[in-house]
């Protein structure tokens, strides 16, 4: 049995992780922590406190609080608003990780926080991106997340803290939006096609990027957490995909859903900058053998999901 502390527990991948891992492990095994208590059913479901990841005795003190042995630290801004706020983000997503990682240390717990494909950059290889490849990131969430990876393998080789990751790429989901990332607009075009039946992008046609359903994301998760340490070659992180796709190939999913569904383009220049510089698919392999990594939902499945579950919630 686990019992878990989770920073950013009301964003995007936390809503939804706290709730799943309530029902796996029991609800006050999860203690969800952010910034600020909201209405959200993972604020409201089990255990709650507020903290700020900048505030590493706060975090120790909470962790010591419930006696947690998993720190599970999301608390990161996305790669659009790093890009827009660079030392905002280097002091937020460096200091948070740096002080979730001095919790695990002090606690003996186990150690999870996501990367992501913004570790990657133009001189990557850029179609089935190897695990092991050139990681020269150009935007500050990437040069965060390059920096977060090697900072997590050197407290599990400095201090045997058992240390693990995710390179994610784009997660949908119909729970919580995401906010200030790149790929944002696979999740927005959904709710416009159920709301107005159109799209505008601001990722050009022709810009291929990975994406993943979140309940997929989330089992991904619990799996790698619950593996066997010995088998971990890479730790921090592991490459995750399960599809990858350009705007037209969402918008063609779409349309056989909705009828007369229809995609246009305004692009922004700063987050189509970053899309392009970040690889069209990566390769799992890495993940499949060393913990068996595996996905259920490919672009249209997912499509069909959200759009049911959208027309529900709107
Ligand atoms: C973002 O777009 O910033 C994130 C990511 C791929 O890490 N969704």
């Amino acid at each position: 049995m686990k019992r878990i502390l989770i920073t950013g527990a009301l964003g995007q991948i936390g809503s939804e992780l706290t709730l799943k891992l309530r029902d796996i492990y029991g609800t006050d095994n999860v203690i969800a922590t952010d910034i600020k208590k909201n209405n959200s059913e993972a604020a409201q479901s089990g255990p709650f406190e507020t903290v700020d990841v900048t505030d590493l005795n706060k975090m120790v003190e909470i962790a010591k609080k419930y006696n947690v042995d998993t720190v599970m630290h999301l608390a990161a801004l996305l790669s659009a608003t790093a890009e827009a706020k660079p030392v905002f983000a280097w002091n937020l997503n460096m200091g948070g990780l740096m002080n979730g990682l001095e919790t695990a240390r002090e606690l003996n717990a186990q150690f999870f926080t996501p990367s992501s494909i913004g570790a990657f950059g133009p001189s990557t290889p850029k179609d089935q991106t190897p695990q092991d490849t050139i990681m020269r990131p150009t935007t500050m969430y990437g040069v965060n997340k390059v920096a977060g990876e090697l900072l997590a393998d050197y407290y599990f080789h400095k201090f045997g803290v058992d240390t693990r990751g995710l390179r994610f790429p784009g997660l949908i989901s119909y729970v919580a939006m995401p906010g200030g990332g790149t790929t944002d607009y696979a999740v927005e075009i959904y709710y416009e096609a159920v709301k107005n039946g159109k799209y505008t992008s601001y990722i050009d046609k022709g810009t291929y990027m990975d994406m993943m359903y979140m309940p997929d994301a989330l089992n991904a998760i619990v799996d790698l957490m619950e593996a066997d340490s010995a088998k971990l070659q890479h730790r921090n992180s592991f490459n995750v995909t399960a599809m990858s796709f350009d705007p037209e190939e969402i918008a063609a999913s779409i349309a056989k859903y909705v009828p007369g569904f229809e995609i246009s383009y305004d692009v922004d220049p700063a987050r189509q900058k970053i899309a392009d510089s970040w690889p069209n698919s990566i390769d799992a392999r890495a993940a499949k053998e060393e913990w068996g990594f595996k996905f259920e939902y490919d672009l249209d499945r997912m499509t069909k999901d959200m759009l049911e579950k959208l027309r529900q919630k709107l």
